[in-house]
């Protein structure tokens, strides 16, 4: 038995902790609250009133090195939250196969946000639409080719019901009652634009994300400020909120979200900062006044916000996702934001900070300046070899063979390239058309008869060739997956040869279909041994065109000057006479490159993939035509320049959302 003085002595101790704890600011895990005041019409942080300003930023379009640094700038602008989409197929590459580790470290992300002083919306999916492949969802869904994507779909279900049976749980300790700094967690993405409208696929979301995450969590829907888009994007349980940019009318699109949701805070989830880009148009920009003082009404009105984007960042490798009628995204999900896409500070900015703190105050302490850039000058690259040349180390495993052609999805390869080869049936001795009756080369096809280059077949463009060559002669058909449609009903986007190819009034028959492992191939050097390929010399009578290379590639060096101690730094790299392709350095990913459609004339390439103990190599993969003869008069040069470059700009005095309304663009919904 304690005596009577012990308990008091403990009794003080638990006390003088807890005086201590509350000094400190820290709070019991038990004491930390997030939650809707529906009387005060407001988020409840604590037990406090709380608006959030929040700024877009998606850690997979961002290198894991700059992670701090993005962060920090956005904290630094007077942001108290950030907003990130988690997307599926980033994480689940093949049925079942997880990925959360390096690039993909989300919990890594949201704990370094955390340690920031940031706290985290979570756009948990399954789909989230953000111009990336396919709007996130894994295009191994489509090897159900009668799925329906975002409905109550028995299959569709299941998948994602194991998805978030591995996701949900990851997060749950990262919510803020459970000590985390998740505040609240979105359900799908602008569900209510797309047509399925279906209330049982909601609502079994609803349930497994209450499930995995608990009942104390907010949970809630994004659509866009239009009647029909709330009615069917939302759902009782789930908090509705509405998007929207500058431009259009704060009163009207706050009176929409009130219909769903009579009380409560409000909220425009994305709040557009700029716009996004598509190959062949103008790069995006809209006017920093127009971002400002829109801005500057919605927290007047005592409104939550999240910027869309903060900062834009990249599609690597094969990320983008594309529009319909066919539009793919570039590489630079630049965005116009206030962070570009290297991160730099840029007059939007500053100014959306000016506005921010009048409503806030802003941290103390230095703004991280923008990272300084590096003209490493002119790199000369040479040919390495053909794809046909090198397809015994792009496809160790031989090819598949079919009568017809099959999809990418059917022969497992969701990213990137696939060959498909046939023989001429007859003697094409005068120029015969190539045909893709049913528009069904996805996206574009790189044509050669006998290793002599015919063109480019390319979805809804350019649907019939004339090719020449002679009966037996390989015909190979090079189809290069440019991003899956992200937006709208278009989104069961299958890849390759999805339907017949006819020579003149003949259905082609008997291919080989060689799926390429390109990035394999890249690690180990492109070093094969030869096999497939049929080598240079056979007698042909195909004709080639001058405008076009084979598809092929090309190798360089360039080395990061010694004795200037601040290297390496971030550096663009630039493509003066080269057409289309993907670029490599030193076996990372950089994407796209297409100089001839633009705008899109550089790539943003980070520091921490280059190396300075030894030279760091280029790999180009030029699919139509390189500036460079194989006589080795011209040489093949690249560029690495110190300014991003777009060919052509077009300032908008405010994103183009209204396209949303109009009827073109629901029929293509
Ligand atoms: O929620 C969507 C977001 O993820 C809303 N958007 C964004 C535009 O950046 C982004 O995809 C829409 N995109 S509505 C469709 C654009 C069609 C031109």
């Amino acid at each position: 038995m304690e005596t009577p003085g012990v308990l008091v002595r403990i009794l003080f101790l638990l006390l003088a902790q807890l005086l201590l704890a509350t000094a400190l600011g820290l709070r019991n895990v038990s004491q930390r609250t997030f939650e809707i005041n529906y009387n005060q019409n407001c988020f409840l942080k604590d037990g406090h009133p709380f608006r959030y300003i929040s700024g877009s930023i998606h850690y997979f379009r961002v290198p894991r090195f700059y992670w701090k640094d993005r962060l920090l700038k956005m904290k630094m602008a007077g942001l108290n939250t950030i907003h990130t989409y988690v997307p599926w197929n980033l994480h689940e590459p093949l049925p079942g196969k997880y990925q959360f580790s390096g690039e993909q470290d989300v919990e890594h992300f949201i704990r370094l946000a955390q340690e920031l002083g940031l706290l985290v919306i979570l756009r948990a999916g399954p789909y989230v639409c953000a111009e990336w492949d396919m709007g996130g969802l894994p295009a191994w869904l489509l090897e159900k080719e009668s799925i329906i994507l975002r409905s109550s779909d028995p299959d569709y279900l299941a998948a994602v019901d194991k998805w978030l049976g591995v996701l949900l749980p990851k997060m749950k300790p990262l919510l803020y009652q459970n000590g985390g700094p998740i505040i609240t967690v979105q359900v799908e993405n602008e569900y209510g634009s797309y047509f399925t409208c279906d209330y049982d696929y909601l609502r079994f979301l609803e349930k497994r994300f209450r499930y995995h995450l608990g009942d104390s969590v907010v949970l809630f829907t994004t659509d866009g400020a239009y009647e029909k888009f709330l009615q069917c994007g939302s759902l009782q349980g789930l908090f509705a909120t509405v998007d929207f940019g500058s431009g259009v009318n704060i009163t009207a699109a706050f009176l929409l979200q009130r219909k769903s949701e009579p009380k409560g805070p409000l909220v425009n989830s994305e709040f557009y900062t700029g716009w996004l880009d598509h190959w062949g148009q103008p790069h995006s920009t809209v006017k920093t006044e127009a971002v400002t003082s829109s801005l500057q009404n919605i927290l007047a009105w005592g409104a939550n916000v999240n910027l869309y984007m903060f900062v834009g960042g990249t599609n690597f490798a094969y990320w983008n996702g594309a529009n319909t009628p066919y539009a793919a995204q570039p590489t630079s999900y630049d965005y116009d934001a206030p962070l570009s896409e290297a991160g730099d500070l840029t007059e939007k900015y500053f100014a959306v900070r000016d506005v921010i703190q009048k409503f806030e105050k802003l941290p103390e302490g230095p703004i991280p300046p923008s990272t300084p850039k590096f003209a490493y000058g002119k790199v000369g690259l040479k040919k390495l070899n053909t794809v046909e040349e090198a397809l015994d180390i792009l496809c160790p495993s031989g090819p598949i063979k079919s009568l017809y052609p099959l999809t990418f999805v059917q022969v497992k390869q969701y990213f990137g390239f696939v060959l498909y080869r046939t023989t001429l049936p007859k003697d094409c001795s005068d120029p015969t058309p190539l045909s893709t009756p049913l528009n069904g080369v996805h996206d574009r096809a790189y044509v050669s008869v006998d290793q002599v280059p015919q063109g480019v077949l390319e979805r809804n463009n350019v649907v019939t060739l004339n090719i020449t060559g002679r009966a037996g002669a390989t015909l190979d058909l090079l189809v290069e997956n440019m991003g899956r449609v992200n937006y709208g009903r278009y989104n069961k986007d299958f890849k390759g040869l999805v339907s017949n190819l006819t020579l003149g009034p003949d259905i082609l028959t008997d291919w080989m279909i060689f799926p390429l492992k390109t990035e394999d191939a890249i690690h180990s050097h492109l070093q094969g041994r030869g096999g497939h390929g049929r080598g240079h010399h056979v007698e042909t009578l195909a004709r080639s065109s001058s405008n076009y290379t084979l598809p092929a590639f090309y190798v360089g060096n360039f080395s990061i000057p010694s004795g200037i101690p601040q290297l390496p730094q971030d550096t663009f790299i630039q493509f003066p006479g080269w057409t289309k392709g993907q670029v490599w350095i030193n076996g990372f990913n950089l994407g796209r490159y297409w100089p001839a459609r633009g705008p899109q004339m550089t790539l943003f390439v980070p520091q921490h993939i280059l190396m300075t103990s030894a030279p760091n190599t280029i790999t180009v993969l030029e699919l139509e035509h390189a500036p460079c003869g194989s006589d080795g008069l011209d040489p093949c040069l690249v560029e690495l320049v110190d300014k991003p470059v777009f060919s052509t700009t077009l300032t908008y005095d405010h994103p183009p959302t209204k396209l949303l309304t109009q009827d073109p663009w629901l029929d293509h919904m």
